[in-house]
C-alpha cells in the first residue's frame, strides 16, 4: 500500500525513467530496434525493478498511467534516434491490464500521431499468458496493427496456453524466453525444444527473437536454427538513453 503511495508520486515527480537494451539481428550483428524496460529511481530505496512494482501497479488502475507515459516516452526518444538511423524499432512491454483497458487502441493512436513515431516501427509485446484466442483479444490486436504496429509474444514457452492458441492470434514476432537460451548449452535436450519454436514460429510466418543471449555460442547455436533477432548481455544489457547514444552514435 505504501508502494503504491508511492508510486503515484513516482509518476508525478519524473522519478520513473526508461533503459533500453538493443535487439541485434544475429546474422548481421546490426541493430534492429530497442526494447524500453521502466526503472523507478526511489529517493529512499534507490532503484527499484519493474519485477517489483509493476505488479503493485497492476493491482490498481495506475498501470495505465504508467504504461501511457512509457509508451509516449519511448516514441519521443526512438523518434529523436531516428534522425540518425530511421530504421530503428522501439518494443514496448504492454500489460494485460492496458491490454484490456477498452480505450487502448485509441491510446496508441494518439501517442502515434502525437509524437509523429512511424507505426511499423513500433511493436508491442503481450506475454503468452494474457493472450486468450477469445474474439475480443483478436480484436483488439487486430485494431492496433491496422495502424500498422506490430505484435510480439513475450517469454514464449513459459506461459500456461495451449498451442492452439497460437493459430489464431495475428502475431508478427515470437520471443524465445531466455530460460530456453540459457541452458541450451548446458542441457542439450534444450536444443531440440529451441529448434522445435523456431521451426514453429517460422512456418506461422512469424519472425524470432531469443532473449537472454549471454555467449557466442547461444547466438551462433540460434542463428544456426533460424532465430534471426536475439537481445541479451553477450550485446548489451538495458541501458539508460544517453549511454545508448554513446554507444550507437545516436547524437544529432
Ligand atoms: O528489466 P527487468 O528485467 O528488470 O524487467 C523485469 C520485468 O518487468 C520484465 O518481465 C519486463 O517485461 C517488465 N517490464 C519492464 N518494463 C515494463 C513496462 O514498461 N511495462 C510493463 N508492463 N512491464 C515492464
Ligand atoms: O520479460 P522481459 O523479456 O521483458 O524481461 C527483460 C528483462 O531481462 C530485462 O529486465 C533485462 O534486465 C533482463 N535481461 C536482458 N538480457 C539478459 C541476459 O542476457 N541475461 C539475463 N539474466 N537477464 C537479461
Ligand atoms: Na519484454
Amino acid at each position: 500500500l505504501m508502494l503504491e503511495n508511492d508510486l503515484r508520486d513516482a509518476l508525478e515527480t519524473d522519478q520513473l525513467l526508461l533503459h533500453y537494451q538493443p535487439v541485434i539481428d544475429l546474422e548481421t550483428g546490426l541493430l534492429k530496434s530497442f526494447e524500453a524496460l521502466v526503472r523507478w529511481k526511489h529517493p529512499k530505496l534507490g532503484l527499484v525493478s519493474p519485477a517489483e512494482f509493476i505488479p503493485v501497479a497492476e493491482r490498481s488502475m495506475l498501470i495505465n498511467d504508467i504504461g501511457t507515459w512509457v509508451l509516449e516516452t519511448a516514441c519521443r526518444q526512438v523518434k529523436e534516434w531516428h534522425a540518425v538511423n530511421s530504421d530503428i524499432g522501439l518494443a514496448v512491454n504492454v500489460s494485460i491490464r492496458q491490454f484490456r483497458n477498452p480505450q487502448f487502441p485509441d491510446l496508441v493512436k494518439d501517442v502515434l500521431e502525437i509524437t509523429e513515431y512511424p507505426a511499423h516501427l513500433l511493436i508491442l509485446e503481450i506475454t503468452e499468458s494474457m493472450m486468450q484466442d477469445d474474439w475480443e483479444s483478436i480484436r483488439i490486436i487486430d485494431e492496433i496493427r491496422t495502424l500498422g504496429v506490430k505484435w510480439a509474444i513475450d517469454d514464449f514457452g513459459t506461459g500456461y496456453s495451449s498451442l492452439s492458441k497460437l493459430a489464431f492470434l495475428p502475431i508478427d514476432y515470437l520471443k524465445i524466453d531466455r530460460s530456453f537460451t540459457m541452458e541450451m548449452l548446458t542441457h542439450p535436450p534444450m536444443q531440440s525444444i529451441v529448434q522445435t519454436i523456431i521451426d514453429m514460429g517460422r512456418n506461422l510466418d512469424m519472425e524470432l527473437i531469443a532473449e537472454g543471449i549471454e555467449e557466442a555460442g547461444q547466438s551462433l547455436l540460434l542463428q544456426h536454427y533460424g532465430c534471426q533477432f536475439g537481445q541479451g548481455y553477450l550485446f548489451s544489457k538495458p541501458l539508460p538513453a544517453e549511454e545508448i547514444e554513446q554507444a550507437y552514435c545516436l547524437t544529432t
